[in-house]
């Protein structure tokens, strides 16, 4: 470029940037502060019957940022009041004279100092209070799945934000505002590491490090686990074998357990993906997965460590994937010991934009059972998607098992009420890295938000988490909350509707899951991880037959679900696919065929984010130049995407179907052999996309 070029350049941008101040003179925000951007200045009195760190940070969140009348923290062990538990509490009083918190443990006052300052944030605080709050999953976790060379499996905001290499000796500043944000929303677990775990988390050395986050975490009450690779004992012990039932087995994972409890008293325990894409686990010994569980589980039970034992687990068989943790996992029920909690995935497969919960969900009743949701958007487009997912985890939590009748809900079968657990537990696939905004999209920071909110308490609505994060993360101006809670809570149906509606799964690029790839096809790959697998297209019709006189997926759910997914008239049609082979000309409940409907819904995804983006520069006035911007640019992305999917799809489905798109349809604008050329990697994408 020449001087003159570069000159003129230059001008443009800086005119473009005072044009950009003109219009929006509302201070740019990174996004760095989350929803805790209260201002500090607030000078409130508060004072605690006790002193402790926590409180301490009770104190302190209270005293910079409360503006009402003073308030007194007391952390009492009364017997009456056991049945806080360790994280309730209870808040009383007027916010005009004078406020009383009361809390069975430290970290009662710490959520409850939280709930105030959100509460005050949103505009909902009535002028008497009488509040009880008690959380309804024990421990609400996020898993990590950060590698030690920091990049992330599935992570699409930079790198970790565990800076193994500088520790133990530098310990980054973010560590404590992670753990802050967390607490923030009553998530009190850290799984640090990937489930795909290298054994050299365990060694001596890592260990050191590890503790110097769970430190940095403590005051918060974040406790800190870690995933563990089952050949540990071969791979780092330089034992002869990883075998369960053998002695020095055992007593190398007992060691090891001593070893971690001895720098960090009060560590969690270990999350175990085994036997599963190829990672070792008991059955490479001949054993099962309970042998597994059970031999770990007595070697952290002396300290009051668990295990999360993942029932993710399939093999190539000709057996439906989606049938096999229920398959594996079902004959050990009861068998367990009581420091083990199964962790599943919330529907049978994978995580996908949409599935039926997982059938394991109230069919195990005499052992406890964790959900595992993804906040990362591996699925669901990536940090590039607006997609707000609080709607996606309650249609899991609230959808109905039937396990003991009308009530059973996968949130009342897992949050210990319904079959009386001693230990509950949700997770979350965590969707964070260093990323200066923490999730890449301003958007994906609600996905954390509302999995900390409803690990807390599941009944609240999505609607009101989004508008409690909008409030806090934007503004409280009426007319912007309403519009975008509106566009959130519409959002992940999008996504639906332009990847893979009406129960369709699982028909994404091979690898990296960003775009479509309903054709990708090798002969050497395993057939269950690809997309014909799952969707089965043909001449006749599209989608997998999980009825009685197909792979019989649908015999592990309850009555009447068990019959209401089994016939095609009766199952919803949000998982038609998933459940049948269905007919090109099959009659819709709106009368439409079914290629037609098919058509239509991935049209109404598209239509959907063309809206998102006029709903979006409406609301300009409102929001900082900064991430008005970043919104703005992600949702063309998300545009251009849903058009790439919608084409991709209904191209390749329509060589099967032999029938055109209906004329009231937006025309292909791509080629579906260009289509199929496109072969982007992960990295690819972050940098094409950012
Ligand atoms: C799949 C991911 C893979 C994970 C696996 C798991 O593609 O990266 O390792 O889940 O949950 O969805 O273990």
């Amino acid at each position: 470029m020449n001087n003159i070029n570069k000159t003129t350049t230059k001008c443009c941008i800086t005119i473009f940037f005072l044009c950009l101040l003109a219009i929006n003179t509302l201070q740019a925000e990174d996004g760095s502060n989350l929803w805790l951007r209260s201002e500090t200045n607030a000078n409130a009195t508060v004072s605690a019957n006790k002193q402790s760190a926590a409180i301490d940070i009770a104190i302190n969140e209270l005293r910079t940022q409360w503006r009402g009348a003073p308030i007194q923290l007391t952390v009492s062990s009364a017997k009456n009041l056991r049945y806080l538990g360790n994280d309730g509490f209870m808040i009383s009083g007027n916010i005009n004279t004078k406020i009383t918190v009361t809390a069975f443990s430290e970290q009662g006052l710490l959520y409850a100092a939280y709930h105030l300052i959100r509460l005050q944030a949103v505009g909902n605080l009535p002028e008497n209070i009488d509040i009880v709050e008690i959380p309804k999953y024990q421990l609400r976790i996020l898993n990590h799945w950060d590698n030690l060379n920091r990049s992330i499996e599935r992570g699409y905001a930079g790198k970790s934000l565990w800076e193994w290499e500088k520790l133990p000796a530098e310990i980054s500043p973010r560590y404590k505002e992670y753990a802050r944000a967390n607490a923030s929303v009553g998530i009190n677990g850290s799984v640090l590491n990937n489930v795909n775990a290298s054994p050299q988390i365990l060694s001596a050395e890592m260990l050191e490090k590890v503790k110097i986050i769970a430190d940095e975490f403590r005051p918060y009450h974040i406790k800190v686990y870690l995933s563990i690779n089952f050949s540990s004992p071969v791979e780092l012990g330089k034992l002869s074998t990883s075998d369960p039932l053998d002695k020095d087995v055992q007593k190398w994972w007992k060691n090891k357990a001593d070893e971690i409890y001895r720098l960090i008293p009060d560590f969690g325990g270990f999350l175990v993906k085994a036997n599963s894409e190829g990672l070792p686990g008991p059955q490479d010994f001949g054993r099962t997965h309970l042998d597994g569980a059970n031999m770990i589980a007595d070697a952290l039970a002396p300290h009051n460590g668990i295990v999360m034992w993942r029932a993710f687990v399939y093999n190539p068989t000709d057996n439906d994937r989606a049938k096999q943790a229920y398959q594996e996992f079902m004959p050990f029920d009861g068998q367990f010991r009581s420091n083990v909690i199964i962790q599943v995935k919330n529907g049978p497969v994978d995580f996908q934009p949409r599935e039926p919960f997982s059938p394991l969900f109230g069919a195990m009743q005499k052992t406890p059972v964790m959900p595992e949701f993804q906040i990362t958007q591996e699925y669901l487009g990536f940090s590039n998607h607006l997609a707000y997912l609080a709607p996606l985890f309650k249609e899991c939590l609230d959808s109905e098992t039937y396990a003991r009748g009308n009530g059973s809900t996968v949130a009342a079968a897992t949050d210990g009420s319904l079959f009386g657990h001693n230990i509950s537990a949700i997770a979350g696939v965590a969707n964070t890295g260093d990323n200066v905004n923490w999730c890449g999209h301003p958007f994906a920071q609600a996905n954390w938000y509302a999995f900390g909110r409803l690990a807390w308490n599941h009944n609240l609505s999505s609607e009101n988490i989004a508008r409690e994060w909008l409030k806090q993360t934007f503004t409280n101006n009426e007319e912007f909350v309403t519009t975008i809670t509106d566009l959130m809570l519409r959002s992940r149906e999008a996504v639906v509707d332009y990847m893979m509606p009406l129960g369709l799964h699982h028909i994404f690029a091979m690898g990296h899951h960003y775009g479509p790839e309903p054709w990708c096809y090798f002969p050497n790959v395993r057939p269950d991880w690809l997309p014909p697998y799952y969707h089965k297209a043909d001449s006749a019709g599209v989608g997998f037959d999980r009825t009685e006189k197909g792979s019989n997926a649908v015999s592990q759910y309850f009555s009447p679900l068990h019959e209401e997914f089994n016939d095609i008239k009766t199952c919803d049609e949000r998982f038609l696919l998933w459940f049948h082979h269905v007919e090109w000309n099959y009659e819709m409940k709106s009368g439409r065929t079914f290629w037609d409907e098919l058509c239509y819904h991935y049209q109404h995804g598209v239509t959907e984010v063309r809206d998102f983006q006029k709903i979006w520069d409406k609301v300009e006035q409102y929001v900082d130049a900064e991430r008005f911007v970043l919104v703005q640019y992600k949702l063309r992305i998300q545009s251009r995407d849903a058009v790439w999917w919608k084409d991709a799809c209904l191209l390749y489905f329509q060589t099967f179907s032999k029938k055109h798109i209906p004329y009231d349809i937006e025309r292909p604008i791509y080629d579906l052999d260009d289509l199929m050329k496109i072969r982007l990697k992960e990295p690819d994408i972050i940098k094409i996309k950012n």
